[in-house]
């Protein structure tokens, strides 16, 4: 039997739009919860996928009544909830592309966000605190009445009648390094070929509760979506605010009685810190799926400690493909192992590794930048062919098929086995007066300092040019401060002089970015606008440190 095509689900002649595949009837039953929200404590809200289907095809009317050009994109400004979830399937249902976006986001952001995409509709939920947006665009606020019109459309001839798969579904906009954020572009058909993918990995079942724990602007949350949906499970939002605090979070979890919990690794620090026996008291939870970033080794096993038997998946990939891979960390986990691995790609798909010179590298050991060949690749970067050129590259195998494969810019190296062990970002290999550094390694050695749970390492430019190396430390716990003396001087044992950070500074968490990563900007702010103490004996350069 066709394992990607469950009987009842064969794609129609058209191919399978976004919500065709999430919504398809044989997939689940209909009285079977959708979604499961928690209200105020010990109470939740369950919206069954009867009640889901209804609600998408009430907003679906309601915005084909708007008479919007197929391909218009909808700004959906909304965290992620029932009726949120029911209108991105509506966009896709109508043939809307919609743009999501956190209620959080700067004014100046969204207005970035509207100059570049140019939005026919903005929508935001009945409570939704966004008020005076530019003109030249629809706006209408959602809830379980419908959609209400606050600002009418402009009539404009529909100049296309009928939608394809390979229309986007979505377009996501990254915190682009460069400044201006880039608009992902993902189709119909790359995100079920996607779907379809993860599902094959057999990650959730019916009756499952997936907590969902990033904002509706990051595409973890529609991986979430796609996993409950696709399995007839239920998604279990987590509002982000409660997210922050671990006594809320753990509380939602509880009510929810949710049995995975799909996050960023940076959502278990304060938990692990501060609750660890309410974590390890939850009843239910029998999953864990990260993404984003590496999970800092000690704080993998002090979750392993707290929740043996736990299946946790590593899922690596990047926006432009959604994700590529699971794999299921070894539980326990080896104490000699430094680098986690992140298997293969999902069936479907395959990454390959491409040396400096181009070539596949083909032999285990050796590093190369993964490039993913997959049907589940991104259209492009919206209004952006030349940011698009560098990541849709030629396929390495078969430059002459015109096939284009994703540059992903991480770099791996694979096992004996054809597994491959992420080895960090082509461009946290930094020059340190004149040496290459990889941030990774040092943050891999400072992490092995008894009691070190996180760090974080990078360049902060010197007054008189070049750069010197910074690092950040996170301990377990407050009593085993160590001073940065005896953390550069740990460094010094294993790591060369060049390698050793110039500046080491204590925190109790790190700071990250919306979507939960770390946030290494604020890092170096704060390292400017704090600067490093005197140097002391501790911080004299190392001998032999240029
Ligand atoms: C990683 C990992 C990892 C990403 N280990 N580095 C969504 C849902 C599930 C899995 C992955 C996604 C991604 N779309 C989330 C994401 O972070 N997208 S991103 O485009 O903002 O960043 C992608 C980059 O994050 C990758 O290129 C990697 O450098 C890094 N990354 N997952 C280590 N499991």
């Amino acid at each position: 039997m066709d394992v990607t095509h469950p009987p009842g689900a064969l794609p129609s002649a058209t191919g399978e739009f976004l919500h065709d595949f999430l919504l398809a009837p044989a997939r689940h039953n209909p009285d079977s919860p959708a979604v499961v929200e928690s209200g105020r404590p010990g109470t939740t809200t369950v919206t069954t996928y009867a009640h889901l289907r209804s609600r998408v095809a009430l907003y679906a009317r309601e915005l084909d009544a708007l008479e919007l050009e197929i391909g218009s994109r909808v700004l959906l400004e909304a965290e992620v909830t029932a009726d949120s979830i029911a209108l991105l399937l509506a966009c896709s249902r109508a043939g809307l592309t919609f743009v999501p976006v956190s209620p959080e986001t700067p004014r100046e952001r969204l207005l970035s966000l509207i100059g570049t995409a140019r939005p026919a509709l903005h929508l935001q939920a009945q409570d939704g605190k966004r008020e005076d947006l530019p003109p030249g665009f629809a706006t209408a606020r959602f809830g379980a009445g419908g959609i209400v019109g606050e600002r009418r459309p402009a009539p404009a001839p529909r100049r296309r009648r009928t939608p394809t798969v390979t229309d986007p579904a979505y377009i996501i906009f990254t915190s682009g390094t460069t400044g201006r954020p880039k608009g992902v572009v993902m189709s119909h058909r790359a995100v079920v070929a996607f779907y379809r993918g993860m599902l094959a990995h057999d990650i959730a079942r019916p009756g499952d509760r997936i907590a969902s724990t990033s904002p509706l602007q990051f595409d973890f949350s529609l991986l979430n979506i796609g996993l409950a949906l696709g399995s007839g499970a239920a998604v279990v939002p987590v509002p982000q605010a409660l997210v922050r605090w671990p006594r809320h979070f753990l509380r939602v979890l509880r009510d929810t009685e949710a049995t995975q919990v799909n996050g960023v690794p940076s959502i278990w620090r304060q938990v692990l810190r501060h609750e660890p026996e309410r974590l390890a008291d939850l009843d239910h939870l029998r999953g864990v799926l990260f993404c984003g970033e590496e999970f800092p080794l000690p704080e993998l096993r002090r979750l392993q400690q707290l929740r043996p038997g736990t299946r946790i998946v590593n899922c690596y990939g990047a926006t432009e493909s959604m994700a590529c891979s699971f794999e299921d960390v070894p539980d326990p986990l080896p104490e000699d192992v430094e680098r986690l691995s992140i298997g293969v790609a999902h069936p479907g798909a395959e990454m390959l590794l491409v040396d400096e010179s181009g070539r596949v590298v083909d032999h285990p050991g050796t590093p190369g930048e993964i490039h993913l060949r997959s049907p589940a690749l991104f259209s492009g970067y919206w209004d952006d062919p030349e940011a698009t050129r560098t990541a849709l590259v030629p396929d390495p195998l078969c430059p002459q098929s015109g096939q284009l494969v994703l540059r992903t810019g991480d770099l791996a190296v694979q096992g004996e086995k054809g597994e491959f062990y992420f080895c960090g970002r082509t461009d946290s290999q930094v020059q340190i007066n004149g040496n290459r550094v990889e941030l990774g390694e040092v943050e891999r050695r400072l992490m092995e300092f008894p009691g070190a749970t996180a760090a974080a390492a990078l360049p902060l430019p010197e007054p008189g040019g070049g750069s010197r190396l910074a690092a950040f430390v996170v301990m377990a716990a407050r009593d085993s401060r160590p001073t940065a003396g005896d953390l550069r001087e740990f460094c010094a044992r294993t790591l060369p002089a060049y390698m050793v950070p110039r500046e080491i500074r204590l925190l109790d968490t790190l700071p990250t970015t919306t979507n939960g990563k770390v946030d290494r900007a604020a890092l170096a702010a704060s390292a400017a606008s704090e600067p490093a103490p005197a140097p002391t004996a501790a911080t004299a350069p190392v001998p032999g440190e240029r």
